[in-house]
């Protein structure tokens, strides 16, 4: 049976319309030698250039790079075609194959062009395709970057239309679509592709649905005949190659038509920026059609003003002007306690003080923040943030803005991007940044952070000098230590609005957090989840787990996520209390009360709570984990702890000392991994090897862990060990190396 008669037969599962398909393909199978010219070219009998091939390519130049690939075509060619061509067929592919790693695709930038080109196409198909409900976004992001990884590296990071990453429904079928190199192959991987989609189609049909059952609204797009095309939003990095692979991934998504799906290109972004601009498309689409807007207009009126309203909500104006104001509300004091302190306030402060075992601050200021930001957008973003505070000092008089000082360091022109800086660095050498504009001497004795190249990851760290001597202790709150301040900041708020009963608040993290973190969550009775590397994993267990999920990666990547059924409680909550405090300072008025009882100021306590907690929301970025949003919602917290100084916040526990190495390996896909990638069950015997490695070194200290797995974003293997002391942990990493070496050497 034809290909195009079983699809016709299957003709719920026809998604990709025949002429975009055929083109694509088309494009895709365009024979062409060089992969950094034109559109989607690509030299199908070449396949995917993957790892293998950065790690020759980041040695050598673009042309040793084609040299070698023709080689190996060449040494093909001379072979038989028997049972052994076949097995090593199998062998080079597996050894050019892209994966669909821990956060997208990432190689060579060189071998970057098809993948760029292909998930352009995939995004389009997405935004297009994946929703058919009214209230869903119909739109879909791609953002060019490499995030941590050095500068001669270049991916692509897909954005599903709520501002998430793209889900792991679509991994394997855009894996498929990457690396095809027949028609056939291209074909096969659409068809999973579309199944994907149909799918994610059928779960957006059947949550519109249930929602219906519970909301009285009845219009929809189809009803009110207003058609707004679906959007790709793109976004890049500040890395040389990112403008070539943007125009590369917009040819991509051209191919599905300019009536089917529009393009917007947001240039130079942080990652985090584009999953938001996805994300308010979607919320302004929502709210438009929730709130009947322009309802009494003509639909060409109402057209124009839903048009409008999602290109004033995803510029990056309103990104930064939310997270501004949301710091600002944050901020915020509260007037009765910067006056008198009368009964009231010295009650409101004991009860603040005594209810929780919260966290204390006893500095009078906050020294500026030292932002290393890794030569990379977060610079240019930071400084955006900084002119919209200035913007809002200027317009509105507004002085709180003063209360955020920032000393951006690092940005794009100061070298290239993560060489010797960025919070990858800084993480896992435990060190301050050294570049050649910004010596690692200026951030001693300051109070610092760094983000990485795509500014979504974010430390905090210091470096002191003890006095009369040269030596400088190096003091890092890492992505656990950021968990810990947001969750019991959270939990200390959530009990003051006296919804602690109705709230589940937990942290999700990975294997790579501190042993000393999870013990401490445990003492604190703070519950505690552990899952696979990778945001999008982390993200899933703090949203499946919790009412408020706080996540951060020990990287720095995270955030807290604030279900849409805690907002919505927050919010009713605020209006109830809002309402009975009014009503309460009536009878007090009309009972010519002038001192306050008991009972107005625990209401007090609550709004401010309540207020605090809506100022938290809007201070994160809703989509993703965000350096921005970070650090303004550290910045926030530590100033409403009373200015909580660094090692105060450092102090809280005690990190277990960590090695952290990489190996390099021939194929680092041998090793498989279970239990939160905490253990290994491939190849044979490894898992064995760390277990009697960890009983021979240091028998009599139990703390100690180690563990091996292939990183998702590099060609290698990542190796971790923790012990209550340095010189084990270094002990049983050597050994864990060496049996790493081994076991993958075949
Ligand atoms: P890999 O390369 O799979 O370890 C790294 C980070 C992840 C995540 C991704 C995405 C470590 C140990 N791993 O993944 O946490 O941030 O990059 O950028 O930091
Ligand atoms: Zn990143």
């Amino acid at each position: 049976m034809s290909r195009r008669v079983q699809r016709q037969k299957a003709a719920s599962l026809v998604v990709v319309p025949e002429d975009a398909r055929l083109e694509f393909v088309r494009l895709c199978a365009k024979k062409n030698t060089t992969t950094t010219t034109t559109g989607g070219d690509f030299c199908v009998e070449g396949g995917g250039k993957g790892f293998e091939k950065t790690v020759l390519s980041s040695q050598q130049g673009p042309e040793d790079f084609r040299a070698n690939f023709g080689k190996e075509k060449e040494e093909e060619a001379d072979h038989k075609k028997d049972d052994d061509d076949n097995e090593r067929e199998q062998h080079n592919k597996k050894k050019t194959w892209i994966p669909y790693g821990t956060a997208g695709f990432r190689c060579d930038e060189t071998a970057m062009d098809p993948i760029a080109f292909r998930c352009g196409f995939i995004a389009a198909c997405v935004a297009a395709f994946s929703s058919k409900s009214r209230k869903r976004t119909q739109a879909s992001g791609v953002v060019v970057t490499a995030s941590h990884n050095h500068a001669k590296d270049n991916g692509v990071k897909l954005v599903d239309g709520e501002g998430n990453v793209l889900g792991e429904r679509y991994e394997r079928a855009c894996e498929a679509l990457c690396n095809a190199t027949t028609a056939k192959e291209l074909h096969d991987a659409l068809d999973a592709f579309e199944e994907a989609i149909v799918e994610d189609q059928g779960n957006n049909v059947a949550e519109e649905e249930e929602e219906r059952m519970t909301t009285t609204t009845t219009t929809t797009s189809d009803e009110s005949g207003i058609v707004v095309a679906p959007v790709v939003y793109f976004g890049r990095d500040a890395r040389k190659s990112g403008a070539r692979l943007v125009e590369k991934a917009k040819e991509g998504a051209k191919v599905l038509g300019n009536n089917r799906v529009e393009i917007r290109d947001r240039g130079v972004v942080t990652t985090p920026m584009l999953h938001y601009f996805v994300y308010a498309h979607g919320k302004a689409v929502e709210e438009f059609f929730t709130k009947e807007e322009g309802k009494e207009e003509d639909k060409c009126v109402r057209t124009e003003m839903l048009r409008k309203k999602i290109d004033a909500a995803t510029h990056e104006a309103a990104y930064f002007e939310r997270a501004a104001v949301g710091y600002l509300s944050l901020i915020e004091e509260d007037e009765e306690e910067k006056s008198a302190d009368g009964n009231a306030n010295t009650t409101l402060n004991n009860i603040r003080k005594n209810v929780v075992e919260g966290l204390r601050a006893n500095a009078t200021s906050l020294p500026p923040l030292h932002i290393d930001c890794a030569n990379g957008v977060g610079f240019v973003a930071f400084e955006k943030l900084l002119a919209v505070f200035d913007a809002i000092r200027e317009k509105s008089g507004d002085r709180r803005s003063e209360q955020i000082e920032l000393v951006l360091k690092n940005g794009p022109k100061d070298g290239p991007v993560n060489l010797n800086c960025g919070s990858d660095f800084v993480q896992k050498n435990q060190r301050a940044p050294e570049t050649a504009t910004c010596s690692r001497q200026s951030f001693v004795n300051q109070r610092c952070a760094s983000v990485d190249g795509d500014c979504d990851r974010l430390v905090y760290f210091s470096i002191e000098e003890e006095e009369n001597s040269s030596k400088k202790n190096f003091l890092l709150c890492d992505g656990d230590k950021l968990s810990i301040l947001v969750a019991f900041f959270l939990i200390e708020q959530i009990f003051l609005a006296g919804l602690a009963h109705k709230i589940s608040l937990g942290i999700a993290h990975t294997a790579y957090s501190n042993g000393a973190f999870t013990k401490f969550c445990e003492k604190n009775g703070v519950e505690t989840v552990c899952a696979k590397t990778g945001v999008k994993n982390v993200h899933k267990a703090a949203e499946e787990n919790f009412d408020i999920g706080v996540y951060f990666e020990s990287n720095g990547h995270g955030t807290a996520l604030f279900s849409k059924k805690t907002v919505e409680m927050i919010e009713k909550e605020l209006v109830d209390e809002l309402t009975r405090m009014s009503l309460e300072q009536e009878r007090n008025r009309r009972n010519a009360s002038s001192s306050k009882s008991l009972q107005s100021v625990i209401l007090t306590t609550k709004l401010k709570a309540l207020l605090t907690l809506k100022a938290t929301i809007q201070t994160i970025n809703p989509a993703t984990g965000d350096a921005i949003s970070s650090v303004l919602l550290i910045e926030g917290i530590l100033r409403i702890k009373g200015n909580m100084p660094f090692a105060e916040w450092h102090a809280m526990y005690r990190d277990l000392p960590t090695k952290q190495t990489k190996v390099k390996v021939k194929d680092r896909t041998v090793i498989e991994c279970f239990d939160s990638e905490r253990k290994c069950s491939k190849p044979e015997g490894l898992q064995k090897r760390i277990d009697e490695i960890l009983s021979s070194v240091s028998s009599t200290d139990s703390s100690k862990r180690a563990f091996v797995r292939p990183s998702g974003t590099e060609d290698i293997v990542r190796v971790y060990v923790e012990a209550s002391d340095a010189e084990t942990c270094e002990k049983i990493c050597t050994k864990v190396e060496e049996a790493v070496v081994e076991f993958c050497s075949f």
